[in-house]
């Protein structure tokens, strides 16, 4: 069903001379790879045309995965083919100009929110866009290049979108299409490595916040992540968010979130769960994102409460109805 879209992407793509990819803040391993895989892919594939990465924000931490390059300029935008992949809503797009394009697509897997773009290809379902990526290379496999480094970047946005092929999104395609990268000759225990070693130093910090995780009565985990605990520890964003993964290994706590102190004293929270959709309960809490992948704000320590309350809630449900399931 969504095959005429990704034909009119196709023809967009062979129809301008400059294409500028965006992505969101904050970029993750999926929104970075599939914006530097989609210029490696256009450049090997189409010489001749402009191929940029607009961004208003850098991250170091996926900087192994290759610089994102040159800045288009204001004029560039004007005849531009503007794509934007990886983000659901629209200010949290890392580029102001994202709009001046003369055209624009989205391509994205996130649940629709506002749609935008000209021509948007959607699939919710899917567990990344790097994996939507490879399947549009395969689909016109006669007319695109694959090259080794795209190859490499889409392999990174999957492993990390779907927590190493664990998350839900996993399915027979992800497997399939995964192994058209590995026919590339990638080195992925190189990206592995990349992407899980962490300093002595960070391993000493995690345990000092493991022991700050609680449960709820139903067995929910969670993390307070304080201004305090946030510069005793010196977190980043990046850091802070990873905290979520410190629980996701404990037995009965299907549903697990850190609460991040921002500086007005509200909270960001991430939420991860196994079997139990929390997305409508983020969606209650200014938030949203996926069934079991979600975020959320919560503006003061009785609405922190009534969140951890509602997850508690749904998770005792769910273990009524699944005895037997941890
Ligand atoms: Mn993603």
């Amino acid at each position: 069903m969504y095959e005429d879209i990704k034909k009119k992407i196709f023809e967009k793509i062979t129809e301008y001379d400059t294409i500028i990819l965006c992505r969101h803040i904050r970029p993750d391993g999926d929104a970075f790879g599939s914006t530097l895989a989609m210029r490696h892919i256009i450049n090997a594939s189409f010489p001749e045309k402009r191929v940029f990465i607009d961004r208003d924000d850098e991250t170091e931490n996926l900087a192994f995965m290759g610089e994102e390059g040159e800045l288009p300029t204001d004029n560039d935008f004007n005849d531009a083919l503007v794509i934007i992949l990886d983000t659901a809503v629209i200010k949290r797009i890392s580029s102001k100009r994202a709009f001046t394009g003369k055209e624009i697509i989205k391509i994205d897997h996130h649940i629709i929110e506002t749609d935008f773009g000209d021509i948007s290809w959607v699939e919710p379902e899917r567990n990344s866009v790097c994996e939507m990526i490879t399947e549009f290379w395969s689909d016109f496999k006669d007319r695109l290049v694959l090259t080794y480094d795209a190859a490499s970047c889409l392999f990174t946005g999957i492993v990390t979108d779907t927590g190493r092929f664990k998350f839900r999104g996993t399915s027979p395609k992800t497997l399939r299409l995964s192994a058209l990268l590995l026919e590339k000759g990638i080195d992925f225990q190189s990206i592995y490595t990349y992407l899980d070693v962490k300093e002595y130093k960070q391993i000493l910090d995690e345990s000092d916040l493991v022991k700050m995780i609680r449960l709820t009565p139903a067995g929910a985990a969670y993390l307070f992540l304080t201004k305090e605990v946030i510069d005793k520890y010196k977190l980043t964003a990046e850091t802070s968010y990873d905290a979520v993964k410190l629980m996701e290994q404990i037995k009965g706590s299907l549903i697990w979130l850190v609460f991040i102190e921002n500086d007005d004293g509200s909270y960001r929270v991430r939420i991860r769960s196994r079997f139990v959709e929390v997305e409508p309960v983020a969606r209650k809490y200014s938030g949203g994102g996926h069934a079991c992948a979600a975020g959320a704000t919560v503006y003061s320590d009785e609405e922190a409460k009534n969140l951890l309350n509602d997850l508690d809630l749904r998770l005792a449900d769910f273990k009524k109805g699944n005895p037997d399931l941890f």
